[in-house]
C-alpha cells in the first residue's frame, strides 16, 4: 500500500502530466509535452529525434490508460493516475517495466553530455513539462548533494527510484518532480 507520503510525491508527478492543469491527463497533454521538446531542443518537426520521441511519449501514455484509466473515459483522474501506482511500484517487476523505462529513455535526451544531468538540463525538462524553473532549480540544489553542478547518471537512477520508494523525507529524491 501507498503511504500519504509517496501519494504527494506522486500528485506532484501528475501535475507534471497534465501540462493544462484541468486534473486530468489526457492525450493532448502529452501532445502538448511533446510539442514542447520539439521546441525546446530545436528537432526539426518530423525529423527523426521528432518521431522517436513522440513514438516514445505515446507508448508511455498507452501503458498508462491501460493500467491507470479504470472507468474508460479516456482520461485520467489524480485518483486513478494514484491507484495505478499501487500496481506498478507494487513489485521490483513492475517497476522495472512500467516505472523505470521513462527515466531511461529520457536521460539520454534530457542529457546535454550523456553523463550528466547540468542545472539548464534539469531546468529545460521542467520547461518541457510547463513546470516552474525555479522549481526545478531548488529541487536540483536539493538533488545535488555535493553541490557541483551535476547530477551523475547513476545518482538520476538512485534519486529517481526515491521519488517513488523513500517513506524517509529527508531523502534528496523526493524533490525529483517538484517540492
Ligand atoms: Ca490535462
Ligand atoms: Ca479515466
Ligand atoms: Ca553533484
Amino acid at each position: 500500500m501507498l503511504t500519504d507520503f509517496q501519494k504527494r510525491k506522486l500528485i506532484r508527478l501528475f501535475n507534471f502530466y497534465d501540462s493544462n492543469g484541468n486534473e486530468y491527463i489526457e492525450h493532448k497533454d502529452i501532445f502538448e509535452i511533446c510539442a514542447n521538446f520539439t521546441r525546446e531542443y530545436n528537432w526539426q518537426p518530423g525529423s527523426d529525434q521528432d518521431f522517436d520521441f513522440r513514438e516514445l511519449f505515446l507508448d508511455v501514455w498507452k501503458k498508462l490508460i491501460c493500467l491507470a484509466d479504470t472507468n474508460l473515459d479516456n482520461k485520467i483522474s489524480l485518483s486513478e493516475f494514484i491507484e495505478s501506482y499501487e500496481v506498478t511500484l507494487g513489485s521490483e517487476e513492475n517497476y522495472l517495466e512500467f516505472v523505470l523505462p521513462f527515466f531511461e529513455n529520457l536521460f539520454p535526451i534530457i542529457s546535454t553530455d550523456k553523463e550528466n544531468i547540468s542545472l539548464s538540463d534539469f531546468k529545460k525538462l521542467y520547461g518541457c513539462f510547463q513546470n516552474d524553473e525555479a522549481i526545478a532549480e531548488d529541487a536540483f540544489k536539493i538533488m545535488d548533494l555535493n553541490g557541483d553542478g551535476s547530477i551523475s547518471k547513476e545518482e538520476g537512477f538512485i534519486l529517481y527510484r526515491q521519488f517513488y520508494f523513500s517513506q524517509d523525507e529527508g531523502e534528496p529524491g523526493n524533490s525529483f518532480f517538484g517540492i
